[in-house]
């Protein structure tokens, strides 16, 4: 049994994203196994629920990326310290799902017309977002980690969101001061610096509807 964890994924960002930068920031050796769409439909029936990302460690094998998230939170301590720091913990990461479901619906379903799309581009982005940011700057410490004094699984889910609003939409987050703020401070952490210049990194955030690579 390989004792090196592997995280199997599309060789996109999209859900193994902020799974990569936790493993990266905290320095674990990790397999980062890639998967071209072209190839999926070969190895699609040996994955539990038939999905990615798959992450393995030893002889846990995980399914679904928050389970994945809370594993490593769990075994690394990236969850929150006492009862009121794990509850902010929670509510953030929820947050940010809901975002990036928001977003996996508008941009990547060819139900979406183009006039939904110009809608949550030019008004709703703002105010899903402005909300999201209220809850950050009304945390109990002076740092600027969601939680605490040090990371937790959301700044993993939190940075990775950030990134691609800063990437596709730089003029929304110039309107988000406090969201900007972490984006840069987290981005100047040294393995997550590392790894933002290392070609471990995809470049696309994600597959758009018939399998389109998202930013082409
Ligand atoms: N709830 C799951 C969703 C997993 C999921 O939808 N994965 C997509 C890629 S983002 C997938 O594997 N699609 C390929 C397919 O359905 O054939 C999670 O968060 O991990």
């Amino acid at each position: 049994m390989s004792t090196t964890p592997e995280l199997l994924y599309f060789d996109i960002r999209g859900r193994a994203e902020p799974i990569r930068l936790l493993l990266e920031d905290i320095g674990i050796q990790y397999t980062n196994k890639q998967v071209n769409l072209k190839d999926w439909a070969a190895i699609r029936s040996t994955t539990p629920f038939h999905r990615m990302p798959v992450y393995t460690d030893g002889d846990i094998e995980i399914p679904e990326s928050f389970a994945i998230m809370n594993y490593l939170g769990r075994k690394y301590d990236l969850l929150g310290k006492g009862m009121k720091s794990q509850v902010r913990c929670d509510v953030a990461v929820e947050a940010w799902r809901d975002y990036g479901n928001r977003l996996a619906s508008v941009f990547g379903a060819l139900s979406t017309s183009e006039a939904a799309r110009k809608t949550f581009i030019d008004t709703e982005q703002l105010s899903l977002l402005s909300d999201i940011e209220t809850f950050y700057l009304n945390k109990a410490s002076a740092a600027l980690y969601w939680v605490g004094n040090a990371p937790t699984v959301v700044d993993y889910f939190a940075f990775h969101l950030i990134d691609g609003i800063a990437s596709q939409f730089p003029r929304l987050l110039s309107q988000l001061g406090a969201l900007k703020e972490f984006h840069e401070y987290f981005s100047e952490r040294t393995n997550i610096k590392i790894y933002l210049a290392s070609n471990r990194r995809p470049e696309a955030l994600f597959y758009g509807p018939n399998g389109k690579v998202f930013p082409r």
